[in-house]
């Protein structure tokens, strides 16, 4: 019977697997050199899509391989598993979030079984268990111990229909919430924050040492969010006010061509500033930030939205020519970038020439780009050159272009003259002198806002006294369990339900006894994923987060594979709090991820898969169609792993047909194993030794489309040897069979594993190490060189493709052709360019 039935070689393998355990890490006298290979864990949303079943298909297909080539590799799975979905699930359906959780984990779990991804079980591991975030909690107070982990009160999105706060990316361009289509307004709330700006420098800096093994994409996207911005801060004096009001410029340069100041509507300075002005300033002031309120920070930095803003009635000094600058507030300013605050430099600055332009206020030009020193003079024509039409009025008031180009200094005192960078050195000198300014530095990288008013999520470790100090819960009182939701209203209302336990939130002070109160707030579920990968290592220990010696032994993670989707947030997260972890002691690394593979999405007609849309293609569907070896394959076979795949491109039936096709070859090997290879068909042993040299560096590179295309070769080349070459018992027949079957299980673990079987041998084939490819077979066997007599082709050799000149000149001599075609005629030169071409030029005697 020709037929391969997925189905049956699944129930067949699954459960000897199960028995075996053979991707089990936790012998200690394991001496093999170590390899961690970290997929993204899952959250547990319903069962597996098409999107896992990509990531774990690839992530295996490394894990495998690093396996075969003699490595002992941990490559873990857990469960990312507290979170809102839950929540809001649970309060749909009246339902507790821990058992919507737990009921997908196990569905999930289910189908990765079946799924055949190579994942040590044994270190298995759910965010939300209690055993595990008893460690997220550790981590806070260590974080808090050192100042890291702080509250301030602060502006954030507010979503009024889930009654939650969100973060920066969950807030659509046209400002309304990612998760529940509400319009998202500002509110202010006491949150806890992570200070990962500490860490700016280090982590935008450390990013050079993973360029070339992450993908420059992300690189660039990681450098982007971070924003680091060299310059200069300016303190100016403001009339009627004590304090001065300090600016963050990369431009001190241009202080000179200072004309007003703007002021964030949402800061704290706006509202001071506008309280101190005339009651008609206030009241215009309380409506415009009501406004200002209901824009997005995409929609307030879009440059080509009409500028609003309102004038204070106050004056800043400049404090390098004592001029008096209207303070104006207007919502292009942003309250939490820089000091919130802006010198306002129109003629070099676009966004300020629009403000300006706007409600005319005046205009400075101070740096003469007509005396370009890197010549940045926009557009100049050839009709400008020759005199025929005029060259561009450098004016910013009337073309409405403000001038960014270099140039040299003017109006600007002791500083004309000056190129850009010089005069920013100067101005630096001056100002320090003065004590009115100085180099500084910023970035776009804002604290990270840990806190979330949910249920489901990690218990934030701290007692608020009556006194209102913040007491971390003792390290031995941990971990600070969540309550039962019996009798808890989850329903959103901007303060955590967990305020409702009463029991539970109400404590006596750890210090003196006296009533306190939990903090009821829970943390971002990117805190519980910016450590997992350590507590695989030894995720049952209840004595430490993790043990330092396994992190030296194992750590950090060789390959970390997942979606660009986790390109910023998750990444930043895991190396904050990896570098954190360094300065404590705990680990000797630096960065966690040592590379990075981020493959693309699986989408259908072009477009991503969801639900409103109508197109999901499900897992459970595709493995029953096609077989999990299927489904696989196709995702290895579809392209290079960062590019999309579409699903109505691919051919899961194809994918099926190969296995097949394959499983036929291994089935009608009829030497046994015990055959002396060598004495095999030595065409056939070529492809296969070719293949085995050539495979390695294209897994290592990713190119497993290309993998999968030369084993197709394989079979192919193999099956002609048996059907019409030296027949199926043919030793090279049973070398190309099992070579095949190794590789393979890189994609295909059940097909691979039942031809290991019929070729003769016991499971398991994943633990079969990967042959080395003899030399002297990879040598082409022979080449076609050419010869030619006056410039026509007049006979072909097969020579060694080692061949020397000198050789292939004698044989071309003795070559009957060649020999007939000359005659009589006398040989006058001869090119030869061994092992392609000989040519011989005669003349008539
Ligand atoms: C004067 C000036 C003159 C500026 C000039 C630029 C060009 P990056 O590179 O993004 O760091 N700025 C500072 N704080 C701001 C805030 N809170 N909201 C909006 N804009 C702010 O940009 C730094 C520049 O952005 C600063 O330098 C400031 O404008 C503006 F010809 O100061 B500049």
């Amino acid at each position: 019977d020709d037929h391969y039935d997925f189905a049956a070689t699944q129930a067949k393998w699954a459960p000897v697997w199960e028995d075996i355990k053979p991707f089990a890490t936790s012998d200690p006298t394991d001496t093999r050199p170590r390899k961690y290979v970290l997929d993204m864990f899952p959250y547990p949303s319903g069962d597996l899509h098409m999107g896992h079943a990509e990531v774990y298909a690839l992530g295996d297909v490394v894990a495998r391989y690093w396996r075969q080539q003699g490595f002992n590799v941990l490559h873990p799975i857990g469960w990312d598993s507290f979170g809102l979905p839950a929540e809001n699930a649970a309060i749909k359906r009246g339902i507790d979030p821990r058992g919507w959780t737990y009921d997908n984990i196990a569905q999930q779990k289910k189908s990765m079984k079946l799924y055949a991804t190579s994942f040590d079980w044994d270190r298995e591991l759910h965010t939300s268990d209690p055993e595990y975030y008893k460690w997220t909690q550790w981590l806070f107070l260590q974080l808090h111990k050192k100042g890291l982990a702080y509250r301030k009160d602060s502006w954030v999105n507010w979503d009024p229909t889930d009654q939650t706060v969100l973060a920066n990316e969950q807030v659509l361009p046209d400002g309304t919430s990612e998760r529940s289509g509400a319009v998202v307004v500002k509110k202010k709330l006491t949150q806890w924050y992570f200070k990962i700006t500490d860490y700016a420098d280090r982590l935008l800096d450390d990013l050079n040492q993973l360029e070339g093994s992450w993908p420059a994409k992300v690189l660039n996207m990681q450098r982007n969010w971070i924003g680091r911005s060299i310059g200069a801060d300016v303190d100016f004096v403001i009339e009627g006010r004590t304090e001065r009001v300090t600016v963050f410029t990369t431009r001190p340069d241009t202080l000179y061509g200072t004309t007003f100041m703007v002021v964030a509507p949402d800061s704290d300075l706006a509202g001071e500033l506008a309280e101190g002005s005339t009651p008609e300033v206030q009241e215009a002031f309380r409506e415009y930030l009501v406004q200002v309120q209901r824009s997005t920070e995409m929609e307030r930095q879009a440059t080509d939205r009409e500028k609003t803003g309102i004038f204070l009635g106050r004056y800043a000094i400049n404090p390098v020519n004592g001029e008096r600058l209207p303070i104006w507030t207007a919502d292009y300013v942003l309250a939490d970038y820089g000091t919130g605050a802006v010198m306002a430099v129109p003629a070099h600055d676009q966004r300020d020439l629009d403000f300006a332009r706007k409600f005319n206020l005046p205009v400075t030009v101070v740096i003469d780009t007509n005396a370009a020193v890197t010549g940045v003079i926009p557009v100049i024509t050839q009709e400008m050159l020759d005199g025929t039409e005029e060259l561009p009025a450098l004016d910013p008031v009337s073309t409405g272009l403000a001038l960014t180009g270099e140039g040299r200094l003017i109006n600007s005192g002791t500083l004309n003259g000056l190129s850009k960078n010089n005069a920013i050195k100067r101005i630096i000198e001056l100002l320090s002198v003065a004590g009115t300014g100085r180099a500084a530095k910023n970035y776009r990288l804002r604290d990270w806002l840990i806190s979330r008013q949910r249920y489901w999520g990690t218990p934030i470790p701290i007692i608020h006294g009556a006194d209102g100090a913040e007491i971390p819960v003792p390290e031995d009182q941990l971990p600070v369990r969540l309550p039962s939701t019996e009798g808890l209203d989850l329903k959103p209302k901007g303060t955590s339900p967990l305020g409702g336990a009463t029991d539970w939130v109400n404590v006596p002070n750890p210090i003196d006894g006296t009533p306190a109160r939990r903090d009821p707030d829970t943390m971002d579920t990117f805190v519980d994923s910016s450590w997992y990968f350590l507590r695989f290592l030894n995720p049952n220990d209840d004595t430490q987060a993790f043990d330092p010696r396994e992190a030296e032994k194992w750590a950090p993670v060789d390959q970390y594979v997942g979606g660009v989707e986790h390109a910023i947030l998750h990444l930043l997260y895991a190396r904050f709090i990896t570098k954190f972890l360094f300065d404590e002691g705990y680990v000797t690394f630096t960065e966690p991820f040592t590379a990075l593979l981020n493959q693309g999405m699986v989408i259908l007609d072009g477009a991503k898969m969801s639900k409103s849309r109508g197109n999901l293609v499900y897992f459970t569907e595709e493995v029953e169609r096609h077989g999990v070896d299927a489904v696989r394959l196709t995702m290895a076979f579809a392209g290079p792993p960062e590019d999309d795949i579409d699903w109505h491109d691919v051919s899961p039936v194809g994918s099926a047909k190969f296995l097949a096709r394959a499983w036929r070859m291994a089935r009608d090997v009829t030497s046994a194993p015990e055959i002396d290879w060598s004495t095999g068909d030595a065409a056939l042993r070529r492809v296969t030794h070719r293949f085995l040299a050539d495979a390695p560096a294209l897994v290592e590179s990713f190119k497993f489309n290309v993998v999968v295309a030369r084993l197709m070769e394989l079979v192919n080349a193999t099956r002609k040897v048996i059907d019409t070459g030296a027949g199926a018992a043919d030793a090279a027949v049973r070398e190309a069979a099992e070579v095949t079957t190794v590789a393979l299980n890189l994609f295909a673990p059940y097909t691979s594993e039942e031809m290991w079987s019929l070729l003769g041998y016991e499971p398991c084939v994943a633990l079969v190490q990967w042959r080395k490819a003899d030399p002297s077979l990879l040598v082409a066997e022979s080449v076609t060189a050419v010869v030619q007599v006056d410039g026509k082709v007049r006979d072909k050799l097969e020579v060694s493709p080692k061949v020397g000149n000198d050789d292939l000149e004698k044989l071309a001599r003795e070559s009957a052709a060649i020999i007939r075609s000359i005659g009589d005629r006398q040989i006058i030169k001869v090119i030869v360019r061994a092992p392609r071409l000989v040519s011989f030029v005669t003349r008539a005697i």
